[in-house]
């Protein structure tokens, strides 16, 4: 039989993907966007189409058979996390010995999970990140350009002073001027507008229902409500979910041919498909865009692919920690699930942090103040391919995640001191008050101007690119998803005007 063939083919459907498939179906090419998640359209028996965090069910994890919450107790005791049926399930947990990687599994990728907040990095700290983009042509152009497709929006000040649901941030912020630091407001792509309403109590509740990383079933503008439907929109785009990309290879005449498995909702493979394609793009994120191409080159299906394939990788500095309040400092039981302010140190010589104002929504008054803080952590990880299970294996151990407890201590200790508090040791499954073993935020494997040329082009092969977070070397500063959706146009600009 005649394989299905596509003139492009963007793998995964997150951010990189998602600006990279709107572009190509508006310059009128046939493109065909392969997800492995489901499509989140579908209400469940209880009207809903996410479960809440706080009764989480099989719609919430990635085929796990208990869930993983980030904070894993409370008091010591397992209270969080629940057994659950392994199911399609909208977040996933990817574990590497001392690392794991929180992900998100469906079309619109992590924006279906996150915490929408939509944070353009500092341009001094970009320009070091990045130093061969044109930090003029991002911060003119496309940044801008990002922050419109996502629908950006920021906070009322006014209503953000008097709400409930923002009591947490407000005390957070008390605490951290009496320390002498600096608290900066944060973009969000979550409609305050909507939340606004929420709290007045005139539509369905999801920011101020405790609704966070397990998806949101209103307010979030996440990708499957702006740049997906907008690809689809164009007539050129079609997008399969369930759809796994296993591998790929190039045919002598240049074309590429990917290896797909179909899966149904319970994780059964219905079938494994070949497609055909003239430019592919790897949009898998990346954990998932930089285990493909380590799989082509170390299975000798692309040899050609560089030595820096599977290097630069980071968690962006990410630490979590909790801080005990005292009993007037009251946080609030409803607490908006979007963050909306952070403590911004990021000018500190040593020790530069960017601290989101973390909810802990849990639907009482837990007296605790949650930070996720992202430091400026030099060290970095690398994969390996490990041929018996035909998968890449990250290497970070648990000295690397040392300077991002070191910095996020030397902010938050002057900010127990100026106000009585004291770190939270019952969140974390163990005693530690810093929690350093996962990432939101995997950046690097693949990253811009090693792995590929300063555009994405994946070096040693001709119409094969990365659109994603793989391209960023570690860090961003800031959470990084308007980077990435910024970084993607400006590939996808010049990728259309000279290759196609
Ligand atoms: P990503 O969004 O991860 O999309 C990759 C897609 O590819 C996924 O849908 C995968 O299922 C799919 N995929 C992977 N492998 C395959 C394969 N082999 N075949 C087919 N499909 C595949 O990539 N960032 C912020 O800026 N602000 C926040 O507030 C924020 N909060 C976060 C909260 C949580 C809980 C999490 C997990 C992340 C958060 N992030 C936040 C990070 C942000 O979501 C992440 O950087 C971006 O989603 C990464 O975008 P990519 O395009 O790289």
């Amino acid at each position: 039989a005649e394989r299905p063939f596509v003139p492009a083919v963007v793998v995964g459907s997150g951010y990189g993907s998602a600006a990279t498939a709107l572009r190509l179906g508006e310059a009128g090419v046939s493109t065909l966007v392969l997800e492995m998640g489901r499509l989140w359209d579908r209400a469940g028996e209880d009207g809903a189409i996410f479960c809440s965090m706080l009764q989480p069910d099989h719609r919430a994890m990635w085929f796990k058979a208990r869930t993983e919450a980030p904070l894993s107790s409370l008091l010591w005791m397992d209270l969080v996390n629940r057994d659950i049926k392994p199911f399609a399930g909208v977040l996933d947990r990817v574990h590497h010995g001392d690392m794991s990687v929180y992900v998100g599994r469906g079309v619109g990728g992590g924006s279906l999970v996150n915490g929408g907040m939509a944070v353009t990095p500092r341009r001094g700290y970009f320009e070091e990140v990045l130093p061969r983009v044109d930090a003029g042509e991002m911060y003119g152009r496309f940044f801008p350009l990002a922050n419109r497709m996502l629908g950006v929006n920021t906070v009322d000040r006014t209503w953000f002073e008097e709400c409930e649901s923002y009591r947490y941030a407000r005390v957070s912020r008390g605490h951290a001027q009496r320390a002498g630091l600096r608290t900066t407001f944060v973009p969000n792509v979550y409609d305050f507008g909507y939340m606004r309403r929420e709290e007045r109590g005139e539509v369905p509740k999801s920011a101020l229902s405790s609704e966070v990383i397990y998806g949101n079933n209103h307010g979030k503008r996440s990708l499957d409500r702006s740049y997906l439907p907008a690809a689809v929109g164009t007539g050129n785009v079609t997008i399969q979910s369930l759809h796994r990309v296993r591998s790929f290879r190039q045919e002598p005449d240049g074309t590429y041919v990917l290896t797909v498995e179909r899966i149904d909702e319970l994780g059964n493979m219905l079938g494994t498909t070949e497609i055909g394609c003239r430019w592919l793009f790897l949009g898998a994120g990346s954990m998932g865009t930089t285990e493909l191409l380590l799989r082509a080159r170390e299975t000798g299906v692309l040899p050609r692919l560089d030595d820096s394939v599977g290097h630069g990788w980071g968690t962006n500095g990410n630490v979590m920690l909790g801080r005990a309040l005292h009993s007037w400092d009251r946080t609030g039981s409803v607490q908006s699930g979007m963050p909306a302010l952070g403590i911004d140190n990021w000018d500190d010589p040593v020790h530069p942090v960017f601290a989101e104002i973390a909810p802990l929504p849990a639907g009482l008054e837990l007296l605790t103040s949650l930070s996720l803080a992202i430091t400026r952590n030099p060290e970095r990880g690398s994969f390996s391919y490990d041929p018996a299970a035909d998968a890449a294996r990250l290497h970070w151990s648990a000295s690397q995640g040392k300077p991002s407890v070191e910095a996020a201590k030397a902010l938050f200790d002057p900010i127990n001191r100026a106000n009585g508090t004291v770190y939270r040791h019952d969140l974390f499954g163990d005693s530690r008050a810093f929690e350093d073993r996962f990432t939101y935020h995997p950046l690097g494997g693949c990253v811009l101007g090693e792995a590929t040329d300063d555009f994405g082009r994946v070096r040693g092969y001709r119409n094969l690119y990365v659109t994603d977070g793989s391209l960023i070397p570690g860090s961003t500063g800031v959470n990084p998803f308007v980077t990435i959706t910024a970084l993607a146009e400006r590939n996808i600009d010049r990728v259309l005007s000279e290759d196609f």
